[in-house]
Parts: C-alpha cells; structure tokens; sequence
C-alpha cells in the first residue's frame, strides 16, 4: 500500500487502485456516469472529477482513470470540483430532461441529477455550514471575521469558484475558524448559518425520548426578538412556556450551573493562589476561546480552568442527580441546550464531553433555532403565559444572570470570593470596573490582603491583543474571556439585528436581571447549597472532578 491524502486526512490505499477506488474504499462519495465496476474505464463524461495536487500542481481530473501515487492529495469536497462535476453532467443530459423513470433502472440518474442540482455546501464544521449557492456577495461575513474578531478567515472570491472562500482554501473545519459564529450573524442571505439541530430534536420527541431543554443567561434577552419585540427585551417565562408547549418535558436554567460554575472555579483560584499559580486562570466557558486557545494558544492550556462550561456542568447533573431523584432511566432522557452560540454545537463533539460513549448533551440549538422550532410548531409568543423553571435545577441568582454579557462571570467570581475569604458582606454588589461594552477592562480588587488583578476581554480582536500583553509581561491572577462581542449577548447564534445598540440593550437587561433578583450571589444559592450536601459533597470533591471539570487538546 502507499499513503494519500484525501479531504486532508491521511490513507492507505493499495499502489495500483484508481483515485475514484481509492476514495470510495474510504468512504468517500464521488458521482459517476460512464464508469461501471464490470467494464473496462472509458473515462469519457468527467462527472467523477476530483481536485488532484501533485509535485505543487492542482488539477481537476475524472478519478476513475488517474492513479494513485504517494503523497498525492486528494479533494472531492471543493466548490471547483462540485461545478465541474455538474457542467460534465449538464452536458449530457439536461437538468429538465424527462426520464423514462423506470423502477430499478434509472434510480441511479435521477440520483446523480438531484445531486447535481442541489448546491454546494462547506459542511466540514460542526457548527457552520457555508451555503454558496445562496451568497448574495455582500461580504459581512468577511469583515465581520476580519474587523470584530481579527481572524480573518474568510476572503471575497474574485476569480471562479465559490464567491466566498477561505483565506487558506481549506475547509471551515482546517482553518482556525473558533466556530464563533459571527459571520453567521452578518449574513443576510442564510448562505453562513449554523448547523441544524432542528431536525434531531423534532426526531427525539418522535422517538418518544423524554426530551429536556436547558436555556443558557443570555438567551431571554433576546429570544423575543424572534417574535418582532423591542431589542433586548426580557421573555424568560415566555420562553419556557413555549419550550413546554414545543414539546419539552422540562425546562430547566444553565444559570444554576452558572453558579454552581462560581463555587467551583472561585475554589480551584483559591488553591491557585494558595499554590503559587499557574496565573493567569483563565475561565474555561467559552468554547471559541476554548477553540482559540488550543490552535492559537496551547502554551496557555494549562492555564486554562479545569471548569466545565455551566451547559457541559448541566446536562451530567440532569443524567445522574436529576434522573436518580426522579427516578427516570438516564438513557431515556435526551438533552438539549439552548444556547447563544454556535461554537456550543462543537463543544458538546469534544471526545471529553463524553461519558460511557454517549453524549452528554445531545442537541444544542441557538436562540434563532429556538424562535424557529416554536413558529413551526404555530405557537403564538404574544398569548404565553410567563412560567417557572423547573425544580430543582432551575433556581439561579442574579450573579449567574451576570453570565450573558462580558464582565459577568468576573463579577460574578468576585462577589463570592470577596465573601468567603474575608467572611465580610460587600458593601456593594455591583463592580462597576469590569461592567460595560469596553473591549478589554481591568482592575484591582483588594480581597484579604492580596490585590487580585483581573481582565476582561470580549470580541476576539480584543483577546488577541490582550493575549499579546499577557505575552509580553502583563500579570494577572484571573482573566475572563468570551470570544464574541460584549459576550454571549453579542453571540453567534443569537436573532440577527440591524439595530446598532443591540449589545447596549441586552447588556441592560441582563444588569436589570441582576438588580431584581432577590438573591444575587452564587453562594448564597439554596439550591447550590443542598445539591453540595446531597450530592457533591464538597466544591473540588471527587464527585465534582467527575462531572463538572474537563481537561483540553493540544
Ligand atoms: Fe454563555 Fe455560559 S454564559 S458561555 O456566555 O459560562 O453560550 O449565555 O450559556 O455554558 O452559563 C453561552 C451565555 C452560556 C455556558 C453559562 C458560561
Ligand atoms: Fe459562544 Fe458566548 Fe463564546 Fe460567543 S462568547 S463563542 S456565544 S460562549
């Protein structure tokens, strides 16, 4: 055998096999027409174009008659090769063409013309798909990659292929793409768009699975936006009664692990200080920053918390504490969160976000997937009812709410750990210095003696530059990142918006979230209280190590 590269993974493949025998031992798909596997090569229609690149030359050729060779890589996945592939096709029969459909004889045509027809979609990620056949070339998403998250990933296309390309080529998947999502949020023409999950759910609920949902702090100030209300306005319980009515056997709050998030994060910066570092932490709920920090970062992964997301803290909590209390079978039960984001949809794929080969959380579908699950079930937002949150994993503070915009899981931090190591109350809850819209804030904050120096960053430009001083000297003990602008308000996966002040009005909101919860630190939770004595045992146990904590990739 010898090796090649297909799609930019590496294969043996016996020396004397086609490229077209090659691809498909290995699961590939390619089209053919002329070819059959009982007669000799003819090589004639080119429907079964590939894009070979050999001795630093690309070249789109019918697989079935080039050989293969070491070192050849192989793409059946490009914009180039689909086209080519189509026009070989158009050739010889025309798209309109009648078939003489005949059962058993022309499945095989009629299969290859629908393919053809159906446009060409990036489905590498799994949490964008790039859909070229509906780009309008506008190219918000090139700028947005480039201006808000300084990745620069994307490039307007000006010779032939597709009109949006990657700045290297590659797949989205093979790029650096952080699965951010941003550039799926600038796209007026739906040609960027998160990956479905839709379809799964509506599938698990077919399924009879008892289907539950989780809804992440920054998605009720904005889910009403799906429905025509003001930016940034407030429908907590409106979205769960829909959840309900949608078909959700429960609806419980990524804000109680959002605080169970502070107990266990404020604990492993204790044991940090109390051992001389690896300083900075950094929070670990983000998974574009997560994604960011491994390509771009790894020197950093140890300085990383070794904190689960509240979302990957969650659905472990409902599949054992939840289950058992209830008494339902945990294999009966199937997760889904809702989330502002898409990178989530790659994070639940992580191999550590698995336990006895299963998902943790099953589906994660972004705020616009939610707004769109319910109009397609004909609920009418305007007539819901405002309804609780499930017990007993939906009770939360206002420092969990805090979560949703940039700052937040800062504040949120400094409230409890400004209480439990000096045993005073704060005179005033709220932190003015890590609060707002700023790219990159810091302070000072004196807890017990020791000054604690934090930084906030949101929008990748502003980590990449705040990275670059970490690099070159700037000493902190704790570093809160979220990759998208101003937060998870400003996720990629939250209702596209026109409106400038869109991150201002869901910031507010979240703040007045805050101002109105009666209890507004994490360690003052009751619920976070019983589920230590009950079940954890203690923030940093064994138990918590399990579920709660995770390890990277480098
Ligand atoms: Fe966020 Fe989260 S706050 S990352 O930004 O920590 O997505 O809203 O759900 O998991 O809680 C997003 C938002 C979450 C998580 C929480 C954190
Ligand atoms: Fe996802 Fe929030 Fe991070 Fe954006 S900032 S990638 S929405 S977790």
């Amino acid at each position: 055998t010898i090796k090649i590269q297909i799609n930019g993974t590496e294969y043996d493949v016996p020396a004397d096999a086609s490229v077209l025998e090659a691809c498909r031992m290995h699961g590939f798909t390619i089209p053919t027409l002329c070819y059959h596997p009982r007669l000799r090569v003819a090589g004639s229609c080119r429907v079964c174009v590939v894009s070979i690149e050999q001795d630093g030359e690309i070249q789109i050729k019918p697989s079935c008659s080039a050989k293969v060779a070491p070192g050849m890589k192989v793409r059946t996945d490009t914009h180039d090769v689909k086209v080519k592939s189509a026009e070989a096709l158009r050739k010889l029969v025309e798209p309109e063409a009648k078939i003489a459909k005949r059962d058993g004889q022309t499945a095989e045509l009629e299969d290859l013309i629908d393919r053809a027809n159906d446009g060409w979609r990036d489905t590498s990620s799994f949490s964008i798909v790039r859909d070229m056949d509906l780009c309008v070339k506008c190219g918000r998403c090139v700028r947005a990659c480039d201006q808000l998250q300084g990745l620069s990933l994307l490039a307007t296309n000006t010779g032939e292929g597709a009109p949006i390309v990657t700045s290297t080529g590659a797949p989205l998947a093979e790029t650096d793409c952080i699965s951010c999502g941003q550039c799926t949020t600038f796209c007026p023409a739906g040609a960027i768009r998160e990956v479905d999950h839709i379809e799964r759910v509506l599938k698990a609920m077919d399924d009879k699975k008892i289907v539950v949902l989780q809804t992440a702090p920054s998605t009720r100030v904005a889910i009403s936006e799906c429905f025509g209300e003001p930016s940034g306005s407030i429908g907590t319980g409106k979205m769960v009664a829909a959840a309900k009515l949608a078909g959700f056997s429960y609806v419980f709050d990524t804000n109680f692990t959002a605080d169970l998030t502070i107990m266990e994060e404020g604990t492993e910066l204790l044991g940090r200080v109390a051992n001389g570092g690896p300083f900075p932490m950094f929070t670990s709920c983000c998974p574009g920053w997560i994604n960011l920090c491994e390509k771009r970062f790894p020197e950093y992964i140890p300085n990383l918390s070794s904190c689960r997301s509240p979302m990957q803290m969650m659905s472990p909590i409902i599949k054992t504490y939840f289950a058992k209390r209830t008494g339902i079978n945990p294999d009966d039960l199937y997760v889904v969160a809702m989330m502002p984001c898409t990178a989530k949809k790659d994070e639940i794929e992580r191999p550590q976000m698995f336990r006895d080969g299963k998902k943790d959380t099953e589906a994660v579908l972004t705020t616009r997937e939610l707004g769109e699950l319910i109009k397609r079930k004909g609920i009418n937002w305007d007539d819901l009812p405002d309804l609780p949150y499930d017990d007993p994993i939906g009770a939360s503070t206002g420092a969990a709410a805090l979560f949703g915009a940039t700052g937040g899981v800062m504040e949120a931090a400094l409230r409890t750990a400004y209480e439990l190591k000096t045993g005073k109350t704060l005179p005033s809850v709220e932190f003015q210095q890590v609060r707002g819209l700023a790219g990159v804030k810091e302070a000072e904050i004196p807890v017990d003696g020791l000054n604690v120096r934090v930084a906030v960053a949101s929008g990748t430009a502003n980590v990449l530059a705040l990275m670059d001083k970490i690099k070159k000297g700037a000493e902190y003990h704790f570093v809160e990142i979220m990759a998208c602008p101003g937060g998870c308000i400003g996720g990629g996966g939250q209702p596209i918006s026109l409106d400038k002040d869109i991150l201002k009005k869901r910031m507010e909101s979240i703040y007045s979230i805050d101002e109105r919860s009666v209890i507004r630190k994490s360690h003052e939770n009751p619920m976070i209280t019983e589920i230590y004595k009950n079940f954890f045992g203690k923030p940093g146990s064994h138990l918590s190590h399990e579920l709660l904590h995770t390890t990277y990739s480098d």
